[in-house]
């Protein structure tokens, strides 16, 4: 077993005590005695915990709305929110972000729940829309987008804008050619990326230990001449922190200064998925449910709770409007999604700038065949 293999004996303790990880709070939410807790606003910590809140309810209706046959196929994030909630909020609105499919924290933080839902409906309308936030489109191929996050932050280097990409993928991932192209290109012609790798233990079946020899992933940055950071993932703070100090040495610097270089990173959030790979796994075929709890007690929403309440900035109240404004926004986001009207030649677009002739014939045929024969018979019947 590699050192951040589950606990097969389920004990309470806390998974990442020995690791050499980047950590703002303890286990309890208490700040560790010799961290530095970031520099925010009052307002701007209990947005952090608002934005895991919406996204842990977020997570918990879609696996719902899965089980009653409303939304399709799902990737649950429980556990994973504080990374991924953490990391966007260090990032400006105009840095881009390229994910795989479980950071729906990110799509929270950037307000952009209702315009992604529909992708999950099946609507590509969904992953266009989110475009303008400066979301790339959901990315199934696992590490398929690495290259293409890194050429878009190659083109803001090369146009002079002060913007970085942050491109988020599971351990997985990094067995794929894809990630050690998009690496290497990354440093050595220093585009402004971040690789945020989200090391959760497991490749759906895949442990970690049977994924890579490589003691962490965070290492395998030295083979691309750039840094490589291990932070808990679990820990919204931390994660703030490590994605602030890398976004702000990969940006571009204005005097050009060699020694001041900007600089790629990677950064390994560890970190566990509470729940199945998606909808359709069952995890107790390949890891002991006892596994998870040690993991649970670093629960990141609980942790920033009990900061939030330990530094005052937080009290009963609070948390009750907090969980109430998050009901309602996922709420609001599901209804919008449903009241989307599909058009079935949605399907032609957002591929191709102009249609290829084969497809243009294709849809031709399908909106002969509508007008001939009616919309309603090619809706399901519910
Ligand atoms: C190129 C490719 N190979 C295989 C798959 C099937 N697949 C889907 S998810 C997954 C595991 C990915 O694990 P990881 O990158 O660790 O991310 P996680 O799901 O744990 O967040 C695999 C193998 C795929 N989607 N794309």
């Amino acid at each position: 077993m590699g050192e951040n293999d589950v606990d097969d004996t389920g004990s309470a303790t806390d998974p990442l005590a020995d690791e050499d990880c980047y950590r703002v709070l303890g286990p309890d939410g208490i700040p560790l005695p010799d961290a530095t807790v970031p520099d925010l606003s009052d307002e701007r910590f209990r947005a952090i915990y608002r934005d895991l809140v919406t996204t842990r309810r977020f997570d918990e209706r879609a696996v719902s709305l899965q089980r009653q046959g409303r939304i399709g196929t799902y990737a649950p994030c429980a556990g994973q929110e504080g990374s991924a909630v953490g990391s966007t909020h260090a990032l400006a609105d105009r840095d881009l972000i390229s994910y795989q499919y479980r950071e729906h924290g990110a799509i929270v933080v950037r307000d952009l729940l209702s315009e992604y839902l529909p992708y999950w409906l099946g609507h590509e309308s969904g992953t266009e829309a989110i475009a303008d936030g400066n979301v790339f489109p959901l990315n199934i191929g696992i590490a398929a987008h690495l290259p293409h996050a890194v050429g878009a932050a190659w083109a803001f280097d090369y146009r002079e804008e002060d913007r970085v990409v942050a491109a988020h993928f599971g351990g997985g991932a990094t067995s794929e050619g894809d990630f050690h192209e998009a690496m290497n290109f990354a440093g050595v012609f220093d585009t402004p990326t971040l690789f945020c790798c989200h090391n959760n233990g497991w490749a759906i079946s895949i442990p970690e230990s049977r994924q890579t020899a490589s003691d962490t992933f965070a290492e395998k940055a030295g083979a691309y001449g750039f840094e490589g950071i291990r932070v808990d993932g679990m820990d919204p703070l931390a994660s703030y922190a490590v994605t602030k100090e890398a976004a702000d040495r990969a940006r571009r610097n204005e005097d050009d200064s060699p020694v001041d270089a900007p600089r790629p990173a990677l950064i390994e959030f560890l970190e566990y998925r509470f729940g199945a790979h998606t909808t359709a796994d069952d995890p107790t075929a390949y890891r002991d449910p006892d596994a998870v709890d040690p993991w649970r007690a670093l629960d990141p929403l609980d942790r920033m709770e009990a900061f939030l309440r330990e530094t005052g900035r937080i009290d009963d109240d609070g948390v009750a409007a907090i969980h109430e404004e998050a009901d309602e926004i996922v709420a609001d986001a599901i209804d919008f999604a449903e009241s989307v009207e599909p058009d079935p030649a949605d399907m032609f677009d957002h591929a191709y700038a102009d249609l290829p002739p084969e497809l243009r014939r294709q849809r031709d045929e399908l909106l002969a065949a509508v007008d001939e024969h009616g919309e309603g018979a090619f809706q399901r019947e519910e």
